[in-house]
């Protein structure tokens, strides 16, 4: 087995969050007293920036605002973003954002095959951990072994550094493993760290330019979400298994090697 572990992206990848956050983040606002409201189109575009307290700084920088008052609200960033991180919490504890088809049977296939799991998220750790015991149950945070989130590293995706720090702590090299994303910003960080990389993107990221995935599909697919017959051909099958991510990516080493 080529393969010796899958590293998944979180937000729009394990599970289409990005309502869930944008909800977060509008209600988090008016907590705070301010008559932000980002629309869906709105934050879309400002998707574009990960992480949300960068999202949150460059929107405040982007207001017809006096340099005084900008720097007055960029001073509650930190406040307004824990303020989002708990109302976010509460919203997926709720079960809101299901996972994604195929996500968890991949998930399952993968540690009967005694392939490693693993996160590269730039959303914070405890939002991975709420969407995971949410959607897998607790006793799931254990089967991902290396949790690489957020803050842990100076620099978000698109930059390697998140990818990077993942491999670091499976201890291996990136030709070994596969990375899952659903935005541009994941995939060139994915890239960018060596991986061979399958993008699924959500209507969110849908037309961003993904010319360098490995295997782009609309999904992984399931026996009850059957792929469309031009992904079910790129996957080798209805759906994507380990055995046809497996052999896809042997075949992306020989061609490397060529
Ligand atoms: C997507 C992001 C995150 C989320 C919001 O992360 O860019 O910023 O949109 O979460 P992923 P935070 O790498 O998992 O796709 O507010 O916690 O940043
Ligand atoms: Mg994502």
């Amino acid at each position: 087995m080529s393969i010796k572990a899958l590293i998944f992206d979180v937000d729009g990848t394990i599970a289409d969050t990005e309502e869930t956050h944008r909800q977060s983040f509008n209600a988090a606002f008016l907590e705070h007293g301010l008559s932000w409201d980002w629309s869906r189109r709105e934050y879309a575009e400002l998707l574009r920036i990960s992480g949300g307290k960068e999202r949150i700084a460059v929107y405040i920088e982007s207001l017809r605002l006096q340099q005084q008052e900008k720097a007055r609200l960029k001073g509650l960033v930190q406040l307004i973003h824990a303020t989002k991180t708990r109302i976010y919490g509460e919203l997926i504890a709720d079960g809101r954002a299901p996972l994604r088809p195929g996500v968890a049977r991949l998930i399952g296939e993968a540690r009967a095959a005694g392939v490693r799991l693993a996160i590269a998220s730039t959303t914070t750790s405890a939002n991975v951990s709420a969407l995971i015991g949410a959607q897998f149950g607790a006793e799931a945070w254990n089967w991902f072994e290396a949790l690489a989130c957020g803050d842990v590293v100076p620099r978000k995706k698109p930059a390697p550094d998140i990818y990077v720090r993942a491999l670091g702590m499976l201890r291996l090299p990136a030709h070994a493993c596969v990375a899952f994303e659903d935005s541009v910003n994941g995939l060139q960080s994915a890239k960018a760290a060596g991986l061979y990389t399958v993008v699924t993107p959500t209507q969110w990221s849908e037309g961003q330019e993904f010319g360098g995935a490995d295997l782009l599909l609309r999904g992984l697919g399931d026996a009850d979400a059957p792929l469309a017959a031009g992904d079910a051909s790129l996957a080798g099958g209805p759906y994507l298994t380990l055995e046809g991510l497996q052999q896809l990516h042997a075949a992306a080493l020989r061609q490397a090697a060529a």
